[in-house]
């Protein structure tokens, strides 16, 4: 590929430029002409602000049109995205911007409005070559420390062409969009995919399974995480008829649980097609389109990508679990201004290692066991438990903490924290722990424990290690309907 990823765009969509884009509630529906305008005056209210390619851009926006032509306007600069959860705190937003240096930091979604009016556009767009950087996207890293995942126009290129293939996207499709953009799922799988196409996309601020339902008979595809999945059921109306319109629903950011996968099934008539991906590698499997998608799996390396199994002894057998390992043009080159955390994640010859645990069938087939570390996927966000375990370290009644992902109904998995207080912390339990909840104020909401509980100690082993698979079985139940 030539000319970086918005000239691949800008191809796919020339040739429909009169073709409705956005359907956003309450607005007038937008044109890929009218977006491709829009983020013209986006890369020229950008070079007013002194951005120029390579340089970082930091966004912390609600999800509009004008974020899209926001992004859009950046690659079409050839400036590098730096988005982040709106969830996030001063703090955090802080902290990243400490890190990523960004030329620009744009958190006034009535500012960004208001100076698109007024911009010169950018009517060309600067050639990008496969190697430059298209988006820093921030994750957290097991000591706590955020680390921001470096994806090449390359990368974003090449995912977006083998997903839109394999998932045999056409133009007459209609893409339901109810996820945030901040995250490589919303952004990089849904409306990458969408685009290459010139699809129609229902844009939806957020996840309102009322919202989903109405919109649902007119949509063909639609993309989501478990949780979006067991929302829709819980409503008792995401049936076949709800489901009319549809050729492909999507999950992923989080395991799909075999026994939601068959309701889902159940209920619409609809198999769900589980993928796997992660920021640092885009999407790297899928089930097929055209052959049975198996519950519990998450299929087959995507066209272009290689995975392995690594044990103890090197490439396992088919069967064996290990250490998932991929290779391909979706693997992005590293972590930003992080060479040790770079390093630590190849291998000697160049794999790059996910921190998932699985096994490969005799066909190729991956299903995922569970990963090496102890990170929580919450309704399809990571949480470190080591930045929870800090905050909670640092309040002066706390003598230590130990924070898990347990099963829960709704989140598939949400944090919990066992604490053990030096002495007690207040009279009335409810205000010791509310207290203790005051000293996670830095921290986005979506992290705070769902639970915290007061211990008098931790599980350890002989080495003094903090046993949390003991925890994870002892309180398994602390969030069972
Ligand atoms: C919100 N809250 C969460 C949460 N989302 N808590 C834990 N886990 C979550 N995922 C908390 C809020 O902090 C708030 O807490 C309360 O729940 C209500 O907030 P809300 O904004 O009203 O929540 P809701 O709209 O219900 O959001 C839930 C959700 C949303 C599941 C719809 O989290 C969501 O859309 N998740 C998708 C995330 C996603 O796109 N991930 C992709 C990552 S990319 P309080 O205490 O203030 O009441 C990736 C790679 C890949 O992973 O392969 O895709």
């Amino acid at each position: 590929m030539d000319g970086g990823f918005f000239d691949l765009l800008r191809q796919r969509f020339a040739s429909g430029m009169e073709r409705p884009m956005l359907r956003v509630a309450g607005g007038p529906t937008v044109t890929y002409g009218e977006m491709d305008a829009r983020s013209a005056l986006a890369a020229g209210w950008l070079g007013s602000q002194g951005v120029s390619a390579g340089d970082r851009v930091v966004v912390q926006i609600p999800k509009s049109s004008d974020a899209v032509a926001l992004y859009l306007g950046m690659l079409r600069l050839g400036a590098v995205y730096v988005p982040l959860n709106t969830a996030y705190t001063e703090a955090e937003v802080d902290w990243f911007v400490s890190d990523a240096e960004p030329a620009a930091v744009v958190r006034d979604a009535a500012a960004l409005t208001a100076g698109l009016e007024r911009a010169k556009p950018l009517t060309g767009w600067a050639a990008r070559r496969d190697d430059d950087l298209a988006a820093l996207v921030y994750t957290s890293g097991t000591t706590g420390r955020p680390k921001g995942a470096m994806l090449t126009h390359g990368n974003l290129a090449s995912n977006a062409l083998t997903l839109n293939e394999a998932w045999a996207f056409q133009p007459d499709d209609v893409l339901l969009h109810a996820l945030p953009i901040f995250h490589v799922h919303g952004l990089m799988v849904a409306l990458h995919t969408a685009m290459l196409s010139a699809c129609e996309v229902i844009f939806l601020e957020r996840f309102e399974a009322a919202q989903v339902l109405a919109d649902l008979p007119e949509a063909t595809v639609m993309m989501g995480v478990p949780t979006h999945y067991h929302r829709l059921l819980a409503t008792g109306r995401f049936d076949a008829a709800a489901c009319r319109g549809i050729r492909l629903l999507v999950s992923g950011s989080a395991p799909m649980t075999a026994a939601l996968h068959r309701s889902v099934a159940d209920s619409t008539g609809c198999e769900v097609l589980e993928r796997y991906g992660m920021s640092e590698a885009l999407m790297i499997t899928s089930n097929p389109y055209d052959e049975p998608r198996v519950a519990g799996t998450v299929g087959f390396a995507l066209p272009g990508i290689e995975v392995r199994v690594w044990g103890e002894d090197g490439c396992a057998p088919a069967g064996q679990a290990g250490m998932v390992q991929v290779r391909g043009p979706n693997v992005g080159p590293g972590y930003w201004r992080r060479p040790d955390a770079t390093a630590e994640s190849r291998t000697e010859d160049g794999w790059f290692i996910t921190g998932d645990v699985g096994r490969l069938d005799e066909r190729g087939r991956l299903t995922l066991e569970g990963r090496a570390g102890d990170m929580i996927i919450s309704g399809g966000l990571n949480i470190y438990p080591a930045e929870i375990e800090q905050a909670l370290d640092a309040h002066p009644a706390v003598v230590e903490s130990a924070v898990v992902g347990l099963e829960h109904p709704d989140l598939g998995e949400a944090a919990a924290a066992f604490v053990v207080a030096e002495h007690d912390i207040g009279g009335d339990p409810d205000e010791q722990m509310s207290d203790l909840a005051g000293t996670l104020a830095d921290l986005a909401r979506f992290k705070h424990p769902k639970r915290i509980v007061l211990v008098d100690g931790l599980p350890r082993n002989a080495m003094g290690k903090v046993l949390k698979a003991e925890l994870r079985t002892r309180y398994a139940d602390l969030f069972r309907d």
